[in-house]
């Protein structure tokens, strides 16, 4: 069975394209998802595009691929340099995960330099703004091809 990607988005990035689109860019979350699905079509897999503004939904999110992904996409968003749950449960996974970011943390604010997924990823995509998401897809489908 060739299970989906799972592409899990955190707080604030049903925003996307409507607000600050100096930082984060013009694409929303829809027009990333609908570009996603063209490009994983040709790969046999499909995509599944979650977003959350709740810690524990993201929690359960993540926990939900453990068993229906093949590798999980992760913008956690603010909960990239606070969340110790989205942490332990992204370390029960035994598929591999992506850390993406539309900005380069590491070029903003102190604050956003830790990260509590980085140690955990299988890699880092950051700075590409909306598509990195198409970076990460290509990089995954490169990882779980059979
Ligand atoms: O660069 C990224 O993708 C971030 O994960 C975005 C987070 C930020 O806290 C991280 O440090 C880096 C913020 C997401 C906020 O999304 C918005 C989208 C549109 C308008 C306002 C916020």
């Amino acid at each position: 069975m060739n299970l989906p990607v799972h592409v899990l988005n955190g707080p604030n990035l049903n925003l996307l394209g409507l607000r600050e689109p100096e930082i984060y860019g013009s694409d929303t979350l829809a027009d990333i998802e609908a570009r996603l699905n063209v490009r994983a079509q040709t790969s046999g897999r499909a995509v599944v595009l979650r977003q959350t503004n709740y810690e524990g939904e993201l929690v359960e999110h993540i926990q939900q691929a453990r068993t229906e992904a093949c590798g999980v996409i992760l913008n956690p968003a603010a909960y990239t340099h606070t969340s110790v749950a989205v942490h332990d449960a992204l370390k029960m996974l035994a598929i591999p995960i992506i850390e993406l970011h539309l900005t380069n943390p590491h070029a903003r604010e102190a604050f956003r330099h830790k990260s509590f997924v980085s140690p955990i990823a299988t890699g880092i995509i950051a700075g590409f703004g909306a598509s990195g998401y198409e970076l990460a897809l290509d990089a995954m489908l490169g990882l779980v091809a059979t």
